[in-house]
């Protein structure tokens, strides 16, 4: 069977000349942003990639196909659908089956990049183990896909509304590499530092892009997560957020918020209770996360 895949003619273009290609996910366009600054945020990031002299893949389902980079109006498009489909690994083969349109979290964009492939993908914030998984069990996908698909994913971190200590056991667990890029303590995606220490510091792209190739040389399956601290003249510091998120979760206990709506729910509140402070912070990080990505991309040989 073939899978409905199409590229956009610029990322077509750049895998035939071995242009350096960053895939970049729709989640966070569909349910991590509101529109119009959704779709502004995903132009400017894209530009971002352009910049670095690599090609920008964002990475969606529309009506059954696969699409590896889309044209400004299907972004725009995606960006102001409602209840659009979040598709992990479970979902996204029966989205492409049935024919629907789903945006893809940082799992599925792994896959997709990687049947496509990318070998690099920039987000936001990976998913993770959330605050009372223990008795929730809520667990995010990202977690068990980066232990599985070949792709470097650069992001601010785990997104600081997870138990963080928590999610960075699991990946130890799981053997995934968590590489902090120039400081030794790991980010918290609103704040550039934590007091966690950093698993693996490196301090250039052509480190990171060598530590993949050598995963692949030596076989082992998995990615890599890169955690780039939010550039400090953008972050919120850590006791600024820390009630706004515990409100934010009392609020999403109370409403019975669960499985795939609790990020979204918590991401929309954090922005209302912050007067849009954790949006401007969130498009801060995602472009400098666009910019190493980049830079990797174009220390990968092809
Ligand atoms: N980065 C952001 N905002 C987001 C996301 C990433 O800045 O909304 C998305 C990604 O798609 C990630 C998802 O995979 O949040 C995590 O969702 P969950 O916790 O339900 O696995």
């Amino acid at each position: 069977m073939t899978i409905p895949m199409t590229f956009a003619p610029d990322v077509a273009t750049a895998k035939k000349n071995g242009t350096p290609i960053v895939a970049l996910e729709s989640t966070i366009i569909t349910h991590g942003m509101p529109y119009p600054q959704n779709v502004e945020t995903a132009r400017l990031v894209e530009e971002e990639v352009r910049a670095g002299g690599a090609v920008p893949a964002t990475i969606a389902v529309l009506n059954g196909t696969l699409h590896i980079g889309l044209t400004d109006v299907e972004l725009d498009t995606l960006g102001q659908a409602q209840n659009v489909a979040k598709l992990s690994r479970a979902d996204i083969a029966a989205c492409i089956a049935t024919g629907g349109t789903g945006a893809t979290t940082v799992a599925a964009t792994m896959i997709a990049a990687h049947l496509a492939g990318i070998k690099v993908f920039a987000t936001g914030g990976i998913g993770g183990v959330h605050k009372g998984a223990e008795t929730t069990f809520d667990i995010s996908a990202d977690l068990n896909e980066l232990a599985q698909t070949p792709v470097t994913v650069v992001a601010a971190g785990a997104k600081a509304i997870l138990d963080l200590e928590k999610t960075y056991e699991v990946l130890e667990t799981l053997g995934v590499p968590v590489i902090v890029y120039g400081q030794d303590t790991l980010p918290a995606f609103w704040s550039a530092t934590s007091p966690l220490p950093a698993p693996l510091r490196m301090d250039s792209a052509a480190d990171i892009a060598a530590a993949h190739e050598m995963r692949v040389a030596m076989g082992l399956p998995g990615g890599q997560l890169v955690t780039n601290p939010i550039p400090s003249d953008a972050q919120i510091p850590a006791e600024t957020l820390a009630p706004i998120i515990a409100q934010a979760l009392t609020e999403a206990d109370a409403h019975g918020i669960s499985a795939k709506g609790v990020t979204p729910f918590l991401l929309g509140r954090i922005l209302e209770l912050t007067d849009g402070a954790s949006l401007t912070a969130n498009i801060a990080l995602v472009r400098n996360n666009a910019r190493l990505a980049a830079q990797i991309a174009g220390s990968l040989a092809t």
